[in-house]
């Protein structure tokens, strides 16, 4: 009999509702659900990675059971061994290194975190074994925009576009490739006439049809910004009522803002001031309006100082909590997910967390500051921090601040997505790292590192319980499709029982009370009056009513007005909160370290600003490129160069290049765009060949086009308020790479 099961797919930023058809627990299709009222674009019954669903599900490369490493590392000889021996002989040997080095000692890794919906479990597992040695992919994504948010306003908004959104700002994101959710809104409000701005040095989809496109020299972003701000107080288009009320340091930032006379904006970013005036402009009298920050302006090195700027437009504009503007939704009042991390940030352990004397803003001093501020006004604090990952793989080299012993990966492949592969495969390879463990759902260059590789669950095989730690304008909840393990077929688990697992034998069983992941659910959805079950069947999509103006209300216990999560209980144009860690408080511009303007010598060598990583469909980061019908659509990586520069280096469309940093060297194949300034390349990232050989040298050909080999993760070049590394301004050079590209293909093709 033909079951159809309410899942959710996290494949993509998408999280789709749909109907997985399953019968005697084999999977027959995946379809989009018609009654999930959340829609997407593009359309999701078209969706390429859903089409490959049975594909990627039984994949013959799919990890199915735990793998002991006998070879040396990188060697790819393998042993088959139970869950249990894998959870015993790893727990023994973190037991040991613990007494032996300190708790701190141990880390772990991970990448972009919603997608298994269940980061809280590392969290908890880490929480309660002492370490704040947790590093990955925040550090350079969501937590950046969300951290800057708390820090100027006390709380981030998440999804907050409406179709009743006036002007829409994209800064440095394209949703029509990687927010499905948000582009169909985006397109909604679009239609009803909003005005579109798009910040971007590539001519994207959205650039073409925006109202104004600003294209500027990439990393200036901060410069812009303050230029706008400029335009917005000259023109006095502020609003004087919440500027006057509800933000503090407006004379501070007057005073700087003299700093940035357009002609110098202009020049700093090549956007001609009168698109920047335009642009403020058009911000400004469009009401609500709403910024959408992307990875353009995430990877920055001076992101701090750009999303500061980015966040007092907001606030001068009256944007801030409105409906269609930028809306603060706060934590969900009934449900508990985020309390299973138990992120008490006061906690003495947490003094260990790397890099924290130096990125302090997002690191535990920080943390403490925003989370006494948001305790008062939300209730609850957030709990966004993160060791410093290029500081961890030095640590784990040098053995200082301390040494890191053992590391685990989980959801993640750190190999291709993290700067400076170079020194990651250092790290991962040296003895001084006595244990690494991989937790995938596939063999990757990561995986191949390691002493354990542990076959994980995927969505289908799991139940979710999504809500962005809480904090999601709306929560969904899905059924696992499939079983975890079918005796003689495979046998995987989803994160909660391998953190369990591994919790249990170092001595956690009172922190992990619940026998499996939806017992667990039911603890967090307590206070809704229904079980998970329940949920998944009657609600699937719960949407949360919202007020708006809350700063505005008398807080029943205080009986003041609530205001913001801030020191100064208001928008802080000048950072109270900067102040007090030693950072500027106020946005300035600043050259990144590497570029054109700041390294004129290192720039006639590499005379070309490479930017990296825009996100392409049907890829997501470094997955999929196993799955055939998908690859197809996409089967090598592209570097966007424009004609003119080609034809100057005599490069043809589809020439396999090479891309050169400081750092190493990578070949892409070109293609010719004049979306772009000639002096400026675009790269992607994610690219590794799982049709070559696993074993090293090759590591799945990960040498070859993997543009983090070419980025930067040195801690000096770092963003020095959150320990942002630069993956899109860097100085390189491009030339055609004829003989051994022809070479390359043959062995891909
Ligand atoms: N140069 C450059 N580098 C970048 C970026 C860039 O723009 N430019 N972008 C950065 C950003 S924003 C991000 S978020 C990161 C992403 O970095 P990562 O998260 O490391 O990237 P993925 O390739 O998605 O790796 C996820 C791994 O998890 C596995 N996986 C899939 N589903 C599951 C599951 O359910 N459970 C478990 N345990 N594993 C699963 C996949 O097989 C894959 O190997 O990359 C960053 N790196
Ligand atoms: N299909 C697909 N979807 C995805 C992903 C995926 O890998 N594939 N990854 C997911 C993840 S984890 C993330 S974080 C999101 C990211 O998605 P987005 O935030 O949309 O980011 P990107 O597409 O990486 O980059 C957006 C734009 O930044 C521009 N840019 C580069 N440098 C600069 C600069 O200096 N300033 C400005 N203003 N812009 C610049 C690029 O030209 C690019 O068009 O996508 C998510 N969705
Ligand atoms: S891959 Fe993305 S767009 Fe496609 S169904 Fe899944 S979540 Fe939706
Ligand atoms: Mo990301």
């Amino acid at each position: 009999m033909t079951e159809v099961k309410k899942s959710i797919c996290t494949w993509c930023k998408g999280e789709c509702g749909v109907l997985v058809y399953v019968e005697n627990s084999r999977l027959l299709k995946v379809e989009p659900d018609p009654d999930f009222p959340i829609k997407v674009y593009p359309p999701n019954e078209g969706c390429p990675r859903l089409l490959a669903a049975k594909e990627w599900f039984y994949h013959p490369d799919r990890l199915n059971y735990p793998l002991k490493r006998v070879g040396e590392r990188g060697e790819g000889k393998w042993e088959r061994i139970s869950w249990d021996q894998a959870l015993d002989e790893i727990g023994e040997k973190l037991k040991e290194i613990k007494e032996k080095y300190g708790p701190e000692s141990i880390a772990a890794t991970h990448g972009t975190e919603p997608r298994t919906v269940d980061i809280e479990f590392k969290a908890r597992f880490f929480s309660v074994l002492g370490s704040p040695n947790i590093i990955g992919q925040a550090t350079v994504c969501f937590a950046v925009r969300a951290l800057m948010a708390e820090v100027i306003c006390g709380m981030f908004p998440l999804y907050s576009v409406k179709p009743s959104s006036r002007c829409i700002v994209l800064l440095g994101c394209e949703p029509l490739v990687s927010r499905p959710k948000t582009a169909k809104i985006i397109l909604d409000a679009k239609n009803k006439g909003a005005k579109l701005i798009v910040i971007d040095p590539r001519r994207t989809r959205s650039a073409s049809m925006a109202d104004i496109w600003l294209k500027l020299r990439p990393g200036t972003d901060a410069a812009l910004l303050l230029g706008m701000i400029n335009v917005i107080m000259k023109e006095e288009l502020y609003d004087k009522h919440f500027v006057e009320n509800w933000c503090y340091g407006f004379d501070e930032l007057k005073e700087r803002i003299k700093e940035y006379p357009l002609e110098k904006v202009e020049k700093i970013t090549r956007v001609p001031a009168n698109g920047i005036e335009e642009a403020a402009r058009m911000y400004a009298t469009n009401k609500p309006g709403v910024m959408i920050e992307g990875m353009g302006i995430e990877h920055l090195p001076n992101n701090a100082q750009a999303l500061h700027a980015r966040w007092i437009l907001a606030a001068l504009t009256g944007n801030i909590d409105v409906e269609g503007g930028e809306e603060l939704t706060g934590p969900h009042p009934k449900m508990r997910k985020a309390e299973l991390a138990l992120m008490a940030v006061d906690d003495d352990w947490r003094k260990k967390q790397l890099g924290r004397e130096r990125f302090r803003l997002f690191q535990v001093p920080g943390r403490q500051i925003i989370a006494r501020c948001q305790k008062k006004v939300w209730c609850r604090p957030t709990g966004i921090t993160q060791a410093h990952g290029p500081t961890l793989y030095r640590a784990i080299l040098e053995g200082k601040p301390y040494p890191i012993k053992a590391l685990i990966t989980s959801d993640s492949n750190p190999m291709v997505t993290q700067a400076n592969t170079k020194l990651v495969y250092k790290a991962l390879k040296s003895p001084n790292l006595e244990l690494y463990v991989v937790f995938d759902c596939f063999m990757t260059p990561s995986a191949m590192l390691a002493d354990y590789v542990l076959p994980a669950a995927s969505w289908l095989e799991r139940p979710a319980l999504w809500n962005f730690d809480d904090y999601a304008p709306y929560t969904l909840f899905g059924e696992a499709a499939l079983p975890s393990c079918i005796p003689g077929e495979y046998d995987r688990k989803n994160e909660y029982d391998f953190w369990r697992g591994l919790g249990i034998r170092l001595g956690q069983q009172e922190y992990w009370p619940w026998e499996n992941l939806e017992e667990c659910y039911d603890w967090c959805v307590k206070e809704m009056n229904k079980t998970f079950k329940e949920l998944v069947h009657d609600v699937r999509c719960e949407l949360r009513t919202q007020e708006f103006k809350k700063y505005e209300k008398i807080d029943p216990n205080t009986g003041k007005l609530a205001g913001f999560a801030t020191p100064t209980g208001k928008v802080e144009l000048y950072s109270t909160v900067l102040e007090k860690l030693g950072y500027d408080p106020l946005p300035y511009y600043e050259e990144p370290t590497e570029s054109p303007v700041s390294n004129p010598e290192l720039a006639k060598k590499f005379p070309f600003v490479l930017i990296t990583g825009g996100r392409t469909r049907p890829l997501f980061h470094s997955e999929w490129r196993n799955v055939k019908s998908v690859r197809r659509l996409h089967p090598y990586p592209l570097v966007q160069i424009h004609p003119e520069t080609a034809k100057k280096l005599s490069i043809e469309e589809g020439d396999w290049v090479w891309i050169e940093t400081l750092r190493g060297k990578v070949l892409q194949k070109a293609t010719l765009f004049d979306g772009i300034d000639p002096d400026i390349v675009h790269a992607e990232h994610g690219w590794w060949y799982p049709e070559l050989p696993p074993e090293e040298p090759w590591l799945y050909g990960v040498w070859l086009s993997n543009i983090n080999v070419c980025t930067d993760d040195d801690p000096n070049n770092c963003n020095q308020q959150i320990g942002t590394w630069p993956l899109r301004t860097a100085l390189c050079r491009i030339y055609k790479a004829a003989e051994v590209a022809k070479l390359f293909c043959g062995m891909t093709e």
